[in-house]
């Protein structure tokens, strides 16, 4: 069985991290399923699909949890239709030229959608860094929107600096506080805004730590809670029960040594991720439109089919 030459390129970039970021494996899978495409001799449908089956495993087998990668694959893998060779390239060439276009264009539509939410002079509460977070602002702000933020600095590693920056850039006023102040402000906040990592099929949010509890904190105060996320972070592998697995890194980015040894040598766990149940989010925007957590998994049907969870997989 022929893989392409590209493919083994792609996979290997993407292997070596020089293709990096959500959207640009993405990006760059789906195309080498393309040349994978084109350039098959297959002389069968059956062998054609294998083949491609074959290129999709290559590309799958580089960075298994990276939940935009398999979405990648999955979106060319079930739009593959047709009766003959020639068919099924046609559709594999529409496929990927209709994926690619999307992406180009997600973030900054997810982030129109995310802004019509925002009104001139309200504050929102941030965590972590976030580019489809910040998309969403930056589009308030392009209505003429006036808008103030308060950034949590998201220990250990401080991704709410990053937050801060961008915002300054984008003219918004920033506020930085320590994670523990978010309760104490949010009578001061009109939106809590953050991204995920992944949208488990039950509305559930896979985001940084820290998610989970300001959340709920958000909705004792009755402060609404809204997730940006491209549709590229749903996690289709929910649908058929599989659960999310959350990163744990290693304690050094908690606490050094040194300090740790000073204080008893105490266990130290450091979670990269929590969940955040359905109940506390209040809208999840996509570029797909703004969706109660509930029925998101009407949008990852539509997107992925029935939970087809390996279809490189030999059937
Ligand atoms: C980043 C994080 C972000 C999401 C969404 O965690 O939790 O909220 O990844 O980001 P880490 P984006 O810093 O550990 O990667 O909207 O840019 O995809």
């Amino acid at each position: 069985m022929d893989v392409h030459r590209e493919v083994h390129e792609t996979a290997a970039a993407i292997d070596a991290m020089e293709t990096r970021g959500a959207a640009a494996i993405a990006d760059a899978a789906a195309r080498a399923l393309r040349s994978q495409a084109r350039t098959s001799d297959a002389d069968t449908p059956e062998a054609f699909r294998a083949e491609l089956r074959a290129a999709a495993r290559t590309l799958f087998e580089t960075r298994p949890t990276a939940v935009s990668l398999p979405n990648a694959l999955r979106y060319v893998l079930h739009g593959a239709d047709g009766q003959t060779v020639a068919a099924l390239r046609e559709s594999v060439e529409t496929t990927v030229a209709e994926f690619c276009a999307r992406l180009e264009h997600a973030q900054a539509d997810l982030g129109e959608v995310g802004a019509n939410r925002l009104r001139d002079g309200d504050v929102v509460m941030t965590h972590c860094h976030s580019t489809d977070a910040l998309a969403c602002v930056e589009a308030a702000v392009d209505q003429g929107k006036e808008l103030r933020a308060i950034v949590k600095e998201t220990r250990p590693r401080n991704q709410g600096h990053i937050t801060a920056e961008a915002l300054s850039e984008l003219g918004v006023p920033v506020t930085l506080i320590v994670d523990s102040a978010a309760r104490h402000y949010l009578n001061d906040v009109d939106h809590v805004l953050v991204g995920a990592d992944s949208i488990a099929a039950d509305g559930s949010v896979i985001n940084k730590i820290g998610t989970s509890g300001l959340a709920v904190n958000a909705r004792d105060r009755g402060t609404p809670i809204m997730v940006a996320a491209q549709t590229l972070k749903l996690h289709p592998a929910t649908l058929t029960g599989h659960t999310v697995d959350i990163e744990t890194r290693d304690v050094t980015e908690v606490i050094d040594e040194a300090t740790r040894a000073s204080i008893g040598a105490p266990d130290v766990v450091n979670p990269a991720f929590d969940v955040t149940p359905p109940r506390y989010v209040d809208a999840i925007v996509t570029e797909r439109g703004q969706f109660p957590p509930e029925s998101i998994v009407t949008l990852m049907r539509e997107l992925f089919g029935e939970g087809t969870t390996r279809p490189w997989e030999e059937p």
